[in-house]
């Protein structure tokens, strides 16, 4: 049983999702900064971050990105983990343009993948490429797997010395095209991760919670939010991304394990500087 406390991440928005999906998607830098302080609000501690522009379209935009962490920074104390995903087909130089502003946390995804009707690309050079500025601007990777393959491909560079201790993962388990979102597929994947390394689980569609339930008794972490799922329950779309935090915090709470602030995750993460 796990004792550590339990890391929330809140994937907000995403890049996918539309307003006819759900009509709570928060979309602007005002919905998404409001969206995140009642998220953190639930227990979440770091906001996974994708932006719209005008239009409600994903963009990687460094305006946009800019002045929604500082309206998130207004709200709440929560660690901002930029997309550097993008949506699928957005080129490299876009993905990469936000990580000038320095945040504390971005996402590195390990490989390529089909996604959807999709392929989300990620050639070995890219994966290098955006580690290696992670590395230098000092930003903490999470270390997004959508296959197996994935944790290898992540292993690899962290032997170069490209990533510091802890390393992140987060397992992104039910996309068409990746790691179907099993139970026996989330332990089998945990177990590809060295002593030390910590993970957490971001289930798609009807595996977030079940998924979610097996992170928190097992010493996972957990993601939840609109850009994975958009329902509450079967049938029943969630109100807020807040919500769905909530939930997960209730049910940790129920088995003993605490959630993490913010202050509590930047220390398990070991990022020591300030934002
Ligand atoms: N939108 C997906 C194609 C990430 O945020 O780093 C990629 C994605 C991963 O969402
Ligand atoms: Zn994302």
């Amino acid at each position: 049983m796990a004792t550590d406390k339990l890391i929330i991440t809140a994937a907000l928005t995403g890049a996918e999702t539309t307003r006819a999906d759900n009509p709570n998607l928060p979309l602007t830098p005002e919905e998404i900064a409001q969206a995140a302080a009642a998220a953190c609000g639930a227990g979440a501690s770091i906001i996974h971050l994708h932006v719209r522009d005008s239009d409600g379209r994903p963009t990687q935009d460094i305006e946009v990105f800019r002045k929604t962490i500082a309206l998130i920074h207004e709200k709440c104390d929560c660690i901002v983990q930029i997309s550097t995903g993008g949506a699928v087909g957005t080129p490299p130089e876009e993905r990469l343009r936000p990580l000038d502003l320095v945040p504390e946390m971005a996402t590195l995804t390990c490989g390529t993948v089909n996604f959807g009707d999709g392929v989300f690309e990620n050639p070995p050079q890219l994966i290098e490429a955006f580690a290696r500025k992670m590395a230098e601007l000092g930003i903490k990777p999470e270390l997004e797997v959508f296959d197996v393959g994935m944790v290898a491909n992540a292993l690899r560079l962290a032997k170069q010395g490209l990533f510091k201790e802890p390393l992140y993962f987060d397992f992104v388990m039910g996309v068409p095209g990746g790691i179907p979102g099993t139970i026996d597929n989330l332990l089998h994947l945990a177990r590809q991760i060295p002593a030390g390394a910590m993970w957490q689980v971001a289930g798609v569609g009807r595996a977030e919670l079940p998924l979610a339930v097996v992170a928190i008794v097992a010493g996972g972490h957990v993601r939840v939010g609109f850009e994975d799922n958009i329902y509450y329950s079967r049938g029943v779309l969630a109100e807020s991304n807040a919500q769905l935090v909530a939930r997960i915090t209730r049910i940790a709470r129920e088995v003993g394990r605490e959630v993490a602030t913010p202050a509590e995750a930047r220390q398990m993460l070991g990022i020591t500087r300030g934002r």
